[in-house]
Parts: structure tokens; sequence; C-alpha cells
């Protein structure tokens, strides 16, 4: 921009969260004229989404990072790849992540790694491992030329749940991305304790560190401290947490937190933080997801929410340089015409041609695999859902020979929490439709067989907040399969619920294949 040059700008209203649906611990960053933000993928891979935007306003999910790299086959369900940080310095971005392995308290077993790559699309490097000390890993790339490496310290012999006893910092050696010297323990923590996802900003002649406490959840808040050197002291914000929804029960957007900075265009600084929009105030199915906020420093350079109260934003405003507005679609469709789309995760497993495969015919073959309670080689293929009120329709063609082999449609948190509507085979009635559930881990498998003799199956999940209905086309129409569902224990929080099309065999694993025409997501609200 020439000197003198005045940059037209426009105030554009947005709805948060801006990037629907589980999308936990948005990381921001911005690099020239495009912003990236990565998210927590957990058990789902391809792992660490990345997120596109130009203004702040609209975000596009462009690429993931995690492909062949890591290995989640095992990870107890809530673990796996925790909140990834994505830096950049010297034409090179660097991303550091947490595989969790096992997190049953007082221990966690998780391993930070950092991978680089020239360009957000890679090629990425293989992971460089750094310690396992906690997680929340990031780096800081100081002015002088050294890196630093923060995390959360977890002490299990501490007497609390949480055993989170605050964030340690340990140079890291800009060449081998080994750790080197000392570990400084910088910031206790304050009073709401839980303190994670440590960030450090250098702002004019102070070193600001930016963490979430309070825990993820209903006193989730954004915590700031500042020294004038990296390794502290730190004061601690007179004024305390700089956002939370702890104190406002009837605030949209709850468990606000996990904050993340970045400066926008006309000098406006943001905030993206993770909120969830529970339920009847507790309910919440779309698990945690992103919104932006602007920020602003006071006089005495403290972080403030630019609305100068510690409240969170249904509806704000990002200051752009182009004239934009608000576009945010969740329909998704695959009909299999081209390459298997990218929204599509697996769970622990790569979508490849391994378990699912698109034919010459436009045809999508997925090769059966372990049951839903599998933590290893499940064939289930889904998207994040991202609205309180939709339908999803899918039809396949699939020849079961016993009762063990299974083809069907399913809203799905985790190993313990899922409905699943499929076609098996019954000894007495042949083909049936059958509606299997599981809450916290007690299976219930629900009375009704549906004989079903058509070569093709198709099934429609009907949602609506906490209510779900199961149907299949016959006779020229759509006919209720099973009662209405209750979606209450599909609601993790921590994660979020997942729609979609899986395979079994438990007679002989990869002993039979499903052939699906089509899988549409309409957002009904
Ligand atoms: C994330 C940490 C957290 O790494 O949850 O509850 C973890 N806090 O900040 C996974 O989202």
């Amino acid at each position: 921009m020439k000197s003198g040059q005045t940059i037209m700008s426009y105030k554009v209203r947005v709805e948060n969260p801006v990037i629907p649906g589980f999308n936990p611990d948005p990381n921001i960053i911005r690099v020239g004229d495009d912003y990236y933000v990565l998210v927590s993928t957990f058990e789902w891979m391809p792992g660490i989404r990345v997120y596109h935007s130009n203004d702040l306003v609209n975000w596009e999910h462009i690429t993931d990072i995690l492909t062949e790299q890591v290995q989640l086959k095992g990870n107890p369900e809530n673990c796996s790849i925790w909140a990834p940080q994505i830096s950049y310095c010297e034409d090179k971005f660097y991303v550091v992540y947490t595989n969790v392995r096992s997190t049953r308290v007082p221990f966690k077993d998780c391993h930070n790694y950092v991978i680089t790559a020239p360009s957000i699309f890679g090629p990425w490097s293989e992971p460089i491992y750094l310690n396992s000390s906690g997680f929340d890993p990031s780096i800081f790339h100081d002015t002088n030329g050294k890196k630093w490496l923060l995390n959360v310290l977890w002490d299990y012999r501490m007497k609390t749940r949480n055993k989170s006893c605050g964030i340690v910092l340990q140079e890291l050696c800009p060449e081998t991305m080994q750790l080197i010297g000392e570990v400084y323990k910088i910031f206790d923590g304050t009073s709401l304790a839980k303190t994670e996802a440590p960030l450090i900003y250098k702002k004019e002649d102070y070193y600001y560190l930016l963490t979430a406490e309070g825990g993820t959840e209903k006193n989730h808040s954004v915590t700031v401290c500042r020294a004038k050197s990296i390794e502290g002291p730190y004061e601690v914000d007179p004024d305390g947490e700089v956002l939370t929804a702890r104190d406002k029960t009837d605030s949209f957007l709850q468990c606000t937190g996990h904050g993340s900075l970045v400066e926008g265009v006309d000098n406006k600084w943001y905030m993206m933080y993770l909120c969830t929009r529970p339920i009847e105030k507790k309910y919440e199915i779309l698990g945690r997801e992103a919104a932006i906020q602007e920020v602003t420093w006071t006089e005495d350079g403290w972080l403030r929410m630019a609305n100068l109260t510690t409240n969170s934003e249904r509806y704000t405003n990002v200051i752009t340089s182009k004239e934009t507005k608000q576009m945010l679609t969740t329909d998704f469709t695959d009909d299999f015409s081209g390459q298997l789309k990218s929204e599509w995760n697996g769970r622990r497993r790569l979508p490849n041609k391994s378990w699912c495969n698109i034919t010459k015919e436009k045809k999508l073959h997925i090769k059966s695999g372990e049951s839903l309670q599998s933590a290893f080689d499940q064939s289930l293929l889904a998207i994040r859902q991202k609205d309180f009120i939709f339908k999803v329709t899918t039809k396949f063609e699939f020849c079961p020979k016993t009762f063990n082999q299974m083809t069907g449609l399913t809203i799905y948190l985790d190993e313990k929490n899922y409905l699943y509507a499929y076609l098996t085979k019954d000894e007495e009635l042949g083909n049936v439709l059958r509606i299997m559930r599981s809450d916290n881990g007690n299976f219930e498998l629900e009375k009704i067989k549906i004989p079903y003799s058509q070569d093709e199956v198709e099934l429609k999940l009907e949602c609506n907040y906490l209510d779900g209905q199961f149907f299949f086309f016959s006779k020229q129409e759509w006919k209720k399969l099973g009662e209405k569902q209750n979606l209450r224990n599909l609601s993790g929080g921590f994660t979020g619920a997942y729609i979609g099309i899986s395979v079994q065999d438990l007679d002989a694993f990869s002993g039979n294949l499903a052939e699906f025409s089509y899988f549409s997501y309409e957002k009904m609200e």
C-alpha cells in the first residue's frame, strides 16, 4: 500500500459461530492477505483441519494437515489430535500438535510434535517429537531469532481432578527443532485453574501470554498476563479474565475460551475462540465451534474485548477491505461423480482406496470393517453435523449374507454414543432394516425388523434439535423406521456429532462391500 493511500473499509455483520459444528480450539494466523484457522480433530482423519479466509468473514475448508504422519488406531475416544497451533517464520509454516493416547485421570499420555512446510498445502515434514509433559503446545518465534515451545504441565500428583499445574517454556533449537536449555515454569495459572492453551504475542515492550482457564466447559475463560522478559515474571491482568460466559448462563454462546489473536485490516485486532450453543442450556450436540470477535488494547496495554466487557457476541462486526457479506452454507452432497469430497472424515482411518473407493460407474464402494465400537478399523465415512435442524439421505446396495453383516446411516458421537439404522440379514425374515443405539456404552438393539427386499436401500435421518427420526423409502414414499429417537446422549460437548455411512462384516472383517449412489446433508431451519 502506498503511503497516503486510503484503504476503503467496510463493516460486515457476522453471526457466530463463523465456523459451525465440531471445530474446537481454533488457532488463527495471518500470512499476507490470507488468514488460516486450524482446529482439533481428535480421532477423525485426516487430522488438523485448515480453514481459510481473505476477510475473516467467510471461511472455507481448504486442506487437512495430518494424513499418513500419525497412527491413531487404539486411541480411546476423546483423545488423539488436540489443539494444533500454527506459526509462520522466515517463509516456513510450523504446526505443533498433541497426539493424546490416554487421558483417564490421573495421567495424560500425550506426545507433542512439530511439523513444517513451505506452504499451507505442504509438503509437510515428518513429525519431530518434542516432549510429553502436557498438551496444548505452541511455538513463539522471538524477534531475536530464538524459538520457544510452550505447553501445559500436567502433574498427576495433584489432588484436583484436573492436573494442569501451569505453563512451561523451553527454548527450541531453530535448526534441529529439539528442545534445549532450562524448562521455565512461567505461569501457575489464576484461581480459575485448569490453565491451558498458552500462546505468546509480542506487542511493544511486553510478551503477552494468553491462556484458557476454568476448563472447556461452562467456566471456560481467556486469561492474559504479561512480562518484559519471555521467561517472566508475568503479571496477571488486574481486571481478571478477558472473555468468559461463566457468569452469563443466558448468553447464546457458552463455554467461550481457548482464544487466539490476529490483526485484521484497519489496525483492528480480533480473537478467534471456541464456543458452544447448548440446547436446553445443557446439550451441546454440535460440539465446540469457532467464533470471532474484535478486541482492543487499553491505554495501559491490556487486552479487552472491543465491547469492553467479557461478553461474547452472537452477532458481531468485522472490518474488511472489500465489500462482502457472510455466506454460511452447510449443505453437502456427494454423488461420487468425482474424487471423494474432502469434507469426509474416517474414524482413526484416512478415507482412502484401501476401504472406500469410487468406481468408474460413479458409485462409492465401502469395504466392510469392524463394529461402530471399534477403536481400530471401522468403515465409517462421516461429516460434521453443523445445524440443529437438518436431514440426511443416502442410497446404497448391499447383500448381507448373515446377521453379522450390516450397512447403514448413523449419527455418531463416539464409540460409546451413536444411533445406527442399517440393513442386515435375519435368519427367518431375510433382509431386514433394524436400528441399534449406544448411550454412554449401554447398547440397545431395537426390536423392530422391517423386511426389505428391494435391491436399492434409501434411508433418511431427520433431526430437529434433540429429536431424530429415521425413514426408509418404499413404494414411492418415505416411511418411518422405528420411533422418534432421543439425541441427548449424542451431545458430547468435547467433540461433536457426525453423520455418516458405515459397513460392517463381523464374520470376516472385510468380507463384503456396499455400493453407495449418493449422500446428501441438507439444513432445514
Ligand atoms: C484442548 C485443551 C482443552 O487441547 O481440550 O479443555 C483439549 N481444554 O485446550 C481438546 O479440545
